[in-house]
């Protein structure tokens, strides 16, 4: 695999084979027997002290981001951050895995429902989170009692294979209270990914990556009535009224757009201003998109790294012909830029094109620091554009009215996981549910309740009477 700063090579892994994944499969499906009986506290504190660990290494995990990813150095601390976060938050949690108690119709009778734990849970990830979504996952499903099959990204797998390390020195410094293959790392291509899939011993898929993946996931998974959770595609908007604060509005915008050179799923790619201020709006995007400072991703003040690699520059470089053939109008950016940057990495000005409305082109989603801008003329077009795509992961209103805030909010508002009143789509807090509706794939992971994803139900009724009363009144006597 290449740096995406300089295309230098990094090193060479080997896919693991069918049997070897099988293999790892099959020692987290044991591990699972054992680590489910193991009470969650006890649970939470592997996960402590795996978090522990990346907070004591959150620099060189974070250059490993950088080198692996591309992200600029904030940005990758602040993935390492969302690691330690979630793992702060699954140690809090494995004391709060809790139930209901329900009124029960019958006399002496009591129901409650439990949650226990599910099995080995797969992981697929992306390689533009190659840390935190498996944190996500893996950490949770840990105090959930799971143990995990990891595969991530085949352009990230150091990034994956420092984690594993940390993963395995926690679970020797806790001695034989953890059985030993709880978590388990396979690297591989596609066909690794798929093997997890359709593998009938891991009872959940949790997946993040494109929406064509994820259809393909689901189905695998569908055809052996698997669970999946799925994180997919985005296509976020952002809508600009006349009573927003514009300062803040243009700062949020230029981070939702070109932060993570435009790779995040989360990433701002519409921006939809009313039509009163757009011409006025526009001028000052195209002076803040031009004064994103490019460069080597390590370097002091960059804003902008590179993109993953070529193949990411030439899906931009198509999706931008791709706007101005059906009528879309670039106001700046898309250039690849060459100077003051490292030898053959794909670096680029993030690029504005204004558009009338939701072009085919701009229904896709283009991992790049593309932002359409389109007018709206009346709140509920502008939210109408926000929803009339397929996918439906975040979204942001800025305003000072309560009333197209709240409407914004409501039910026939925004029709995204997320929903954000000034501030951006990017950058969510792990401590609420992160996932999104329709192509996005309708999952929830991270915070609020997501962690019911990696445990299975139950539902007790006990009867602490002497006599059997059945329910709805049914008489059923011998
Ligand atoms: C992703 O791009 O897959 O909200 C996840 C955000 C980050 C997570 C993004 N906390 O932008």
């Amino acid at each position: 695999m290449r740096s995406p700063i300089d295309a230098a090579i990094l090193g060479h892994f080997v896919p693991a084979t069918a049997g070897l994944a099988n293999h790892a499969v099959e020692a987290a499906h044991g591990a699972f027997l054992k680590w489910r009986c193991v009470p969650a506290p006890l649970r939470g504190e592997l996960v402590r002290c795996i978090g522990n660990k990346i907070r004591l290494r959150k620099t060189a995990l974070a250059r490993l981001i950088t080198l692996e990813a591309g992200k600029i150095c904030s940005e990758a601390e602040g993935e390492v951050q969302e690691c330690i976060d979630i793992c702060d938050f699954a140690v809090g949690l494995a004391r709060q895995l809790h139930g209901l108690t329900i009124a029960s119709e019958r006399p002496k009778h009591r129901m409650m429902e439990q949650w226990q734990p599910l099995g080995a849970v797969g992981i697929i990830t992306s390689f533009n989170f190659p840390m935190a979504v498996w944190a996500w996952n893996a950490m949770l499903g840990l105090v959930c009692g799971d143990a995990v099959v990891w595969k991530p990204s085949e352009k990230a797998p150091l990034c994956a294979i420092a984690l594993q390390r940390l993963v395995e020195e926690a679970i020797d410094e806790m001695n034989d209270t953890i059985p030993a293959h709880v978590c388990q790392l396979i690297l591989g291509e596609h066909e690794a990914g798929e093997r997890i899939a359709s593998h009938p011993l891991l009872p959940l898929i949790s997946a993040t990556g494109s929406s064509r993946m994820g259809r393909v996931v689901a189905q695998t998974v569908a055809a052996r009535l698997g669970r999946v959770l799925l994180e997919l595609g985005g296509n976020n908007a952002l809508i600009v009224t006349p009573s927003a604060n514009l300062d803040m509005a243009l700062q949020a915008i230029v981070f939702a757009a070109v932060g993570t050179a435009g790779q995040r799923c989360t990433t701002l790619r519409r921006l939809i201003v009313h039509e009163s201020l757009i011409d006025q709006f526009a001028e000052r995007l195209v002076q803040g998109f031009d004064n994103v400072p490019i460069g080597h991703p390590s370097d002091d003040g960059v804003l902008l790294g590179p993109l993953i690699d070529a193949d990411a520059y030439w899906a931009m470089q198509q999706a931008l012909q791709a706007a101005e053939q059906q009528g879309g109008q670039r106001l700046t950016g898309g250039q690849r830029v060459e100077q003051g940057v490292p030898l053959n990495g794909f670096y680029v000005r993030p690029a504005l094109i204004r558009v009338a409305g939701n072009l085919d082109i701009v229904r896709e989603e283009t991992f790049a620091p593309i932002l359409y801008l389109m007018p709206y003329a009346e709140l509920d077009d502008a939210i109408e554009l926000n929803n009339a795509v397929s996918q439906g992961l975040s979204s942001a209103i800025f305003t000072d009215s309560v009333r197209e805030a709240e409407a914004f909010l409501g039910p026939a508002g925004s029709d995204c996981g997320i929903a954000n009143v000034n501030i951006g789509t990017s950058g969510a807090e792990i401590g609420a549910a992160f996932g999104g509706e329709k192509d996005t794939g309708g999952g929830r992971e991270a915070g609020s309740d997501a962690w019911k994803n990696y445990m299975r139900r139950t539902t007790n009724t006990i009867n602490y009477g002497s006599e059997l009363t059945l329910a709805q009144g049914v008489r059923f006597t011998l």
